[in-house]
């Protein structure tokens, strides 16, 4: 399960890791933004280079909160469903495994965040050295799922060898899109590619948070 890190070391991780992928935008490009701190950290590098060398960039961003955060850095946001490409995807991830499958939508954010990612010509994960792990057993794999007739969903996804909580419980987290996260996890380890099909199969499950692509280019610091 998430484990417990020094936070300060993978600050300096994130912003060397983040550094580096803002090396990688070229002018003129319309940009996924993906959420979380990395992401942040990456905000905050790109205003600088837009300032300093005058860029025309535009951002997709993949969550409210990743939007809220860029709004005071005068960043061009646009909504997605008036764009007709995004050139290249920047986002981090929760845990990478050893054939490079990712968990992702620790925030919330994971169905938003796949549709920028699939939209994608090009695709960077910006992660730390803390998100390497060999296998999913044990590991949090949000799956956001609809609000309606919920307790059947989860007893679905139970079926399925998970276990979880509800994220929030009593009071629950609300994702952008108006569901709920159910974090859920499995005690063993497990083939990613036909989870991640049979969990999507349950009715009431939007999205599930296990990403699985060849094409994503990873970028990490162990600095
Ligand atoms: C994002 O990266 C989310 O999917 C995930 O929760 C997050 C974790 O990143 P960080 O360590 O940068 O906060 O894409």
């Amino acid at each position: 399960m998430v484990g417990n890190y020094d936070k300060s070391k993978n600050l300096e991780q994130k912003k060397a890791a983040a550094f580096r992928a803002v090396q990688m935008v070229q002018d003129n490009l319309i940009v996924g933004l993906g959420s979380g701190s990395t992401m942040q950290i990456f905000v905050d590098l790109i205003s600088e280079r837009i300032k300093r060398e005058r860029l025309h960039l535009s951002f997709v961003p993949a969550s409210k909160k990743i939007e809220k955060y860029s709004l005071p850095f005068g960043l061009n946001l646009l909504d997605i469903n008036y764009v007709d490409r995004i050139d290249i995807a920047f986002d981090g991830a929760d845990r990478i495994d050893e054939q490079n499958n990712l968990i992702k939508g620790g925030g919330g954010s994971l169905f938003r965040e796949r549709q920028i990612l699939d939209m994608a010509q090009s695709r960077v994960i910006v992660v730390d050295s803390s998100k390497f792990v060999s296998n999913f057993a044990k590991e949090i794999i949000p799956i956001e799922i609809v609000p309606y007739n919920y307790r059947w969903t989860v007893h679905k996804i139970n079926l399925l060898g998970f276990i979880g909580n509800i994220r929030g419980e009593a009071t629950p987290f609300m994702t952008d899109n108006g569901n709920y996260i159910y974090d859920a996890y499995n005690l063993n380890n497990f083939d990613v590619t036909e989870t991640y099909h049979s969990l999507k199969l349950v009715a009431g499950v939007v999205d599930v948070g296990l990403f699985k692509e060849n094409d994503y280019q990873i970028i990490y610091s162990h600095e």
